[in-house]
């Protein structure tokens, strides 16, 4: 093979690579509270399930309220029998809209993100 057509090859090999663990990133499967859902009594805790385990160190839950004021949240824990799931306490929520802003990395190195809005009544 001439050298051009190993680097055309090459190039080949890694594009495809890059493409198929594209498809491996993060998406979330679920959520509780759930997108677009209204409570009449306020979720005590968000739970987000993912298609793949996460990177507890680059996993983090942020939620912000009514007002675009941040809710304080204790800590966001990927769960260890199974990390999958995020999990965050929620403080005593009063009425309004909120917005659960989710981020996270897969074992090979993808990043993802995204949120959830949910309404308290
Ligand atoms: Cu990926």
């Amino acid at each position: 093979m001439s050298l051009k057509r190993i680097l055309a090859v090459t190039t080949f090999a890694l594009a495809s690579a890059v493409t198929s663990s594209a498809f491996a990133h993060a998406k979330l499967q679920s959520s509780n509270p759930e997108a677009g859902s209204t409570y009449d009594t306020a979720p005590k805790q968000v739970r987000l399930k993912f298609n793949e385990a996460l990177e507890p160190a680059f996993s983090k839950i942020k939620v912000t309220g009514p007002q675009n004021n941040d809710i304080p949240v204790a800590a966001t824990i990927v769960d260890k029998a199974d990390p999958t799931v995020m999990t965050a306490p929620l403080p005593a929520l009063s009425t309004g809209e909120y917005h659960i802003q989710w981020s996270t990395m897969t074992h090979d190195g993808h990043k993802a993100k995204g949120d959830v809005t949910f309404k308290v009544k």
